[in-house]
């Protein structure tokens, strides 16, 4: 189905990061022929060293002619004018190698939409074939968070002599880790960071798997093939292939966030990877993402909201089961020749992505929402 053709990837790229036509097609396509490969995201601090360490891993699995598909998010350094990913790779690797694709995403300062697009280019890739599919993101912000709910593996990269700033980390992207690397290990101070980060890890509450922490001189290739082989002893049990349907999220109607949270974040140790306001349903939403889909918790801002009055009749409890499904419209024709009651037309969310409600009068008892990206 899909080639590892530089040109054709790049076509189809640009179709999925401007939403065009094709894009709906061509994400139905890849949900049908997912691939097998591991999706990692690599994140930390601007500066920190990703991209150099993103260039030699991927030289390193070239070397075991393994192929890597790489998308850089905002790959351009605003603070350290760092160099830009795979200015080596590309001076280094053979021209016509079809082993490596590198894919540059420039934020230009949207916020949520990042996180989908960079989630289907990671798709697009393992689709085609490469065995590794690497995300480059700066920073510690929910975009981070929200593509490392989408990788199969997470790497945080961190660099010796941060003190406070690695304290400061913690509350984002420390949770999320399944591998901690220290880079620019040839600098003073590596072990001190390690201790740090060691003190750190056993004050969590964690349910994940102890993180690894794995020292890196990304600069002289030192260290990287220990972390490929990390990544790969961290590589998940392989999904079965996704089907045309998921599950997107569930929704709770809950009376106070902040007591939901106090559960499902503090006692059961969930990421909270987004809070936001969403006005048109006049609720507060909390996202806490869970493997490929998520739990959003739904808080009444006001008494005369569905979220509230679903409350006074039913108290807190399930409110709707959301489905995404590969094409709505097909899944909407189905329904409605099977007298499906549709609660509304197919209409487009704020994420940009289109969805209709089914009554639960026919759907066995609960509210349930179809999703198209
Ligand atoms: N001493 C030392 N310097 C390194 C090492 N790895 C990277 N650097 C340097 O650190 C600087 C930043 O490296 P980048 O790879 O651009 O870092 P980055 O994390 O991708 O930066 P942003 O994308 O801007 O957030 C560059 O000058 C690199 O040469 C290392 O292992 N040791
Ligand atoms: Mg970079």
């Amino acid at each position: 189905m899909f080639e590892r053709n530089p040109r054709a990837l790049a076509r189809a790229a640009s179709a999925l990061e401007n939403h065009t036509q094709d894009a709906a097609q061509l994400l139905d396509a890849i949900a049908v022929t997912p691939g097998t490969g591991i999706i990692v995201g690599i994140t930390g601090p601007p500066g920190a060293g990703k991209s150099t360490l993103v260039d030699a891993l991927a030289l390193e699995i070239r070397k075991r002619g393994k192929t890597v598909g790489i998308i850089a998010v905002d790959p351009t350094s605003r603070v350290t004018g760092g160099a830009i990913l795979g200015d080596r790779i590309r001076m280094q690797r053979h021209h016509a190698d079809t082993g490596i694709f590198i894919r540059s995403m420039a934020t230009r300062g949207s916020v949520g939409g990042i996180a989908r697009t960079t989630e289907n280019l990671a798709k697009l890739l393992r689709a085609a074939g490469f065995d590794f599919v690497i995300i480059e993101t700066v920073g510690v912000g929910q975009d981070e968070i929200a593509v490392a709910g989408l990788a199969d593996v997470t790497v945080v990269v961190l660099v010796p002599g941060m003190g406070d700033d690695v304290q400061a980390i913690k509350a984002g992207v420390m949770e999320i880790a399944d591998i901690f690397v220290i880079n620019k290990a040839d600098r003073p101070g590596a072990e001190q960071t390690e201790r740090e980060i060691q003190s750190m890890l056993s004050l969590g509450h964690s349910p994940r798997a102890t993180p690894a922490i794995v020292r890196t001189t990304a600069l002289e290739g030192l260290g990287v093939a220990e972390l490929l082989v990390a990544i790969q002893e961290r590589k998940p049990v392989m999904r079965q292939t996704r089907a045309a349907f998921e599950i997107d999220h569930l929704g709770i109607a809950v009376r106070s966030l902040d007591e939901a949270l106090r559960f499902y974040r503090d006692r059961l140790g969930m990421t909270v990877a987004l809070i936001e306001i969403v006005e048109s349903e006049n609720v507060r939403v909390a996202m806490l993402p869970a493997g490929g889909s998520r739990i959003e918790l739904l808080e009444p801002l006001h008494p005369d909201t569905v979220i509230a009055k679903f409350l006074d009749k039913h108290g807190p409890g399930m409110h709707h089961v959301a489905i995404r499904v590969s094409s709505l419209t097909d899944a909407v024709e189905r329904l409605r020749a099977g007298g499906a009651r549709l609660l509304n037309e197919p209409r487009r969310g704020a994420g940009g992505h289109l969805y209709v409600f089914v009554h639960p009068a026919s759907t066995g008892g609960v509210l349930l929402e179809l999703i198209q990206s």
